[in-house]
């Protein structure tokens, strides 16, 4: 038997810049922060794990720095010496260490069923329930603010086969500039593929009860977070009066007791999960059955992470039940540089799960070296 026990966990911030700017509704980013964890365990085993935030603090509650800290000084020394291979306890310690600080948890627990999986020889999604998916539909989000630069993006990668459907970020305007923006770059799209939006909490439910017809109208099937993230109440509404469009959640679902919450309201018709804001893989799989149980559908996001934390995501997706809505696991292509020596595979609008030992991907070191945040020089693209 391996011997499993946590000798050592390291974690550091990169730097890496975005391809271009990425504008939400709450500011715009140049660049991602991710955290990548190291777990090191006794009998030789290592494994990777990434926690990313969008905007530092601006998402949620949570930054790359917090991250770092949280699992230097609460997570880590929490775990040492323990059995890197009892995923639950470990999850149950962490929380006696340390309350919320979902992301921070997520990335270590990441880099535990990495570590545990690779030393097994076997890929992630064995360890998670086995796989039902070799591949889910791919999204792009559409967010440099610009009507004719989305257009373009859009037609650009449907042609290349690579994307299958588009989430528009609004919110940042004022409500009616965005519909009108909304409106134009589905005219210019004619059809061609699913639409979504993605207001991040930035309209209140009557702005939200106003607006958002119209952008069913022009043909947009999703519509994400479009009040604050406690607003549960505007959620049903919404829910109710959107005969054509679904609702759906994504701030508001972070942990399995929201996701009941939200389930029992019947709040919304589809969970946008996400491994970072759970607290880690198995705790998706927790939100998933909710959602399951409650006849909602669920959409594989993404916290623009790069390739180790896509990977993982698609891992734990590829094992769920129920009706989905695809992924936008494109994290890595929004940024201008990779840190794996060659990217999930993509097909036909579709990304394919990396099927090797762990999260079925080779991480370069070298690459986690040069966007270290602690290299002070500035990085050179
Ligand atoms: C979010 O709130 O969904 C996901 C895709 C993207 O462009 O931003 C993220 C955040
Ligand atoms: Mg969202």
């Amino acid at each position: 038997m391996p011997d499993y026990a946590i000798e050592r966990i390291e974690a550091r911030i990169l730097d890496i810049p975005t391809v271009r700017p990425h504008k939400l509704s709450f500011g715009t980013i140049q660049r991602q922060s991710p955290v990548i964890v190291q777990v090191f365990l006794r009998g030789g085993a290592m494994g990777f794990g990434e926690a990313a935030t969008i905007g530092g603090a601006s998402w949620n509650e949570e930054s790359p720095e917090s991250i770092l800290h949280a699992v230097d000084h609460c997570l880590g020394p929490a775990l040492m010496g323990q059995d890197g291979a009892r995923f639950e306890a470990l999850l149950a310690r962490m929380d006696r260490a340390c309350r919320g600080n979902l992301f921070a948890k997520a990335a270590v627990e990441m880099a535990l069923i990495d570590a545990v999986a690779r030393a097994r020889g076997l890929p992630a999604w064995q360890l998670l329930g086995g796989k039902l998916h070799d591949r889910l539909p791919l999204g792009w989000t559409l967010a440099s603010g610009h009507v004719e630069q989305d257009v373009r993006e859009a037609h650009d990668l449907l042609d290349r086969g690579l994307h299958a459907f588009f989430k528009i970020k609004i919110g940042a305007r004022a409500p009616a500039d965005d519909v009108a923006h909304v409106c134009e770059i589905a005219r210019a799209m004619q059809g061609r593929a699913p639409l979504t939006v993605d207001v991040n909490q930035a309209w209140d439910g009557a702005t939200a009860r106003q607006h958002l017809p119209a952008l069913v109208d022009a043909g947009v099937r999703l519509i994400e977070q479009p009040v604050a993230r406690w607003n549960v109440a505007a959620l049903q509404q919404l829910s109710m009066q959107l005969a054509g469009g679904l609702v759906m959640a994504d701030e508001s679902v972070c942990t399995p007791f929201e996701a009941m919450a939200l389930a029992a309201g019947r709040a919304c018709s589809v969970f946008s999960l996400k491994v970072a804001k759970h607290g880690g893989l198995l705790r998706t799989r927790e939100v998933a059955a909710i959602a399951r149980a409650a006849d909602i559908g669920w959409y594989g996001g993404t916290m623009l992470e790069t390739s180790i934390g896509s990977a993982a995501s698609a891992h734990v997706f590829a094992t769920l039940p129920g009706a989905n809505h695809g992924c936008e696991l494109f994290g890595p292509q929004l940024l201008v540089e990779d840190v794996v020596a060659h990217p999930m595979p993509r097909e036909g609008g579709a990304l394919l799960l990396p099927d090797g030992p762990g999260f079925g991907l080779e991480v370069d070191v070298r690459q986690l070296d040069r966007f270290d945040r602690r290299r002070a020089r500035p990085v050179l693209v």
